[in-house]
């Protein structure tokens, strides 16, 4: 039931879960449960209030872009330029729901359990930067979320939250939910544009960012689901109410992904700043009878860490201090029984099926450094073959064109820093593991 005037909501505790608080009630996904829970609230405080002021609530907040780069919402959305003119180019919203990246598993849920938080907040962020059309570029795989977005936004649509005069306010919004074809490159923001435009996906030099020219040249924000799903909260509860959680640099609350050598794999949704040690508290440790030996803390382009990094906070600044990146938040944990290099090998795979080949550090270094991997891997290494490895990787790591190529670099350079004897007893007699035990590799 939607509150009406006069009506005061219950005020929402200032702890996560916030994005998933509502996941496991039946029939969460639906516009009947939203409402029930002030769902489209913050749309109706938000219509009411100037466009500049809704994106100066956002950089007070601090909120911080949950696609793996942590850049200032509010600041994104303040590079929009502001024009009275009549012939300045229409502005567009893009939420980047391609999520692709290995051990990424936080939009898809996000999706199916509570759409309409992403609609009400496409929708407020789209007023904000006076957007009249907007776009959730959806990785194409993904069938089921596909049609569970697509539902969200005809029933936004039949309730008057989308499409011309919304709620009386005077601002049309036309919401389209695309279909990607299923290439990692479209994750990253330009090459999603350009195939958004319906040519093939490939990264754009930048600048241009595409807040100046995205879109069909038009400036453009292209955000991440979490990160717009977590606006119509702010606007509900305040800046405050978000910055007292997680810490100065890093506020607020976000989702986890733990995967892997997990008692309890799924998402966690805790402030930031949280360790993984505390975490795994939360999902039964590590599968019984074994210890942990590597894990990433933000997908695989995050260099990998070890037991020795159970305490680091989980936030930007203290993942950057501790050697690598928070990214997607997506932690893989690997027990004993996982052979680094195997695990490298598959990953590094990944990048050279993905690599777009429109430069050629990554085109060609992500190629040998297959090549290089498998050798070692099957045991028919030398030891030259690290330095190799290394060296290939150098000339891939700041010299490519997009984020992809120093991706690839990262578990190869952390996993030669944390584990360079693993690789030399690959040389000296083969894989010592056994690949039946680490169940992560099972084909
Ligand atoms: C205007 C400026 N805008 C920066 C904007 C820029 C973008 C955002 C961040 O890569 C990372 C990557 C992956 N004027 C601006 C400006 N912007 N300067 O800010 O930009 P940037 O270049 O720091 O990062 P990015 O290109 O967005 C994202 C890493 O995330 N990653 C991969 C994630 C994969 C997924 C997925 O599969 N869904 O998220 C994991 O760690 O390696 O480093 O919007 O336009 N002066
Ligand atoms: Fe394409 Fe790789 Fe170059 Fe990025 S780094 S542009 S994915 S070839």
């Amino acid at each position: 039931r939607e509150r009406h005037d006069g009506e005061q909501p219950e005020p929402e505790p200032a702890e996560a879960p916030v994005l998933s608080r509502h996941w496991a009630e039946p029939e969460s996904w639906s516009m009947r449960n939203y409402l029930s829970h002030n769902g489209y609230a913050a749309l109706r405080s938000a219509l009411q209030t100037p466009p500049d002021e809704l994106i100066a609530t956002i950089k007070a907040s601090g909120l911080r872009g949950r696609g793996g780069a942590g850049f200032p919402v509010g600041m994104k959305w303040s590079f929009i330029p502001q024009s009275d003119d009549p012939n300045a180019p229409p502005h567009y919203l893009v939420v980047n729901a391609d999520e692709s990246e290995p051990g990424t598993c936080k939009d898809m849920p996000l999706m199916l359990a509570t759409p309409h938080t992403l609609v009400e907040g496409a929708i407020i962020a789209a007023y904000a930067i006076r957007a009249h059309h907007a776009f959730i570029y959806v990785r194409g795989e993904v069938a089921s979320v596909l049609r569970r977005m697509r539902t969200a936004v005809e029933e936004a649509y039949a309730a008057g939250y989308l499409g011309r005069d919304i709620l009386g306010s005077g601002f049309d919004l036309d919401l389209v939910v695309h279909a990607g074809a299923g290439a990692y490159i479209c994750g990253e923001e330009t090459a999603l544009l350009d195939s958004l435009e319906g040519r093939r996906g490939q990264p754009r030099l930048r600048p241009p960012f595409p807040a100046i020219a995205g879109l069909y040249a038009s400036p453009t924000v292209v955000n991440n689901v979490e990160s717009i799903a977590s606006v119509p909260s702010i606007i509900r509860n305040g800046v405050d109410w978000f910055r007292s959680m997680g810490t100065e640099k890093s506020p607020g609350f976000t989702l986890y992904s733990l995967s892997g050598h997990v008692a309890r794999p799924g998402q966690y949704e805790a402030p930031l700043g949280i360790t993984l040690r505390e975490l795994l508290d939360r999902a039964g440790g590590i599968r019984a009878g074994h210890e942990l030996k590597f894990w990433t803390p933000g997908g695989s382009s995050t260099p990998m860490f070890t037991a020795e990094h159970l305490d680091v906070p989980l936030d930007y600044e203290g993942v950057g201090a501790a050697g690598s990146m928070l990214g997607t938040k997506a932690l893989q944990i690997f027990d004993e029984t996982t052979c680094v290099v195997r695990a490298v090998l598959r990953w590094t795979e990944f990048y050279a099926h993905e690599s777009c080949g429109k430069c050629t550090p990554c085109r060609e270094g992500t190629y040998w450094l297959v090549q290089l991997l498998r050798r070692l891997e099957a045991g028919e290494g030398r030891l030259e073959d690290l330095d190799t490895l290394a060296d290939v990787t150098d000339s891939i790591v700041g010299k490519s064109f997009c984020a992809l190529g120093d991706g690839a670099g990262s578990p190869i350079i952390s996993s030669l820093a944390y584990f360079r004897d693993e690789y030399v007893a690959h040389i000296d007699g083969g894989c010592p593991f056994d690949h039946h035990l680490s169940t992560v590799f099972d084909d």
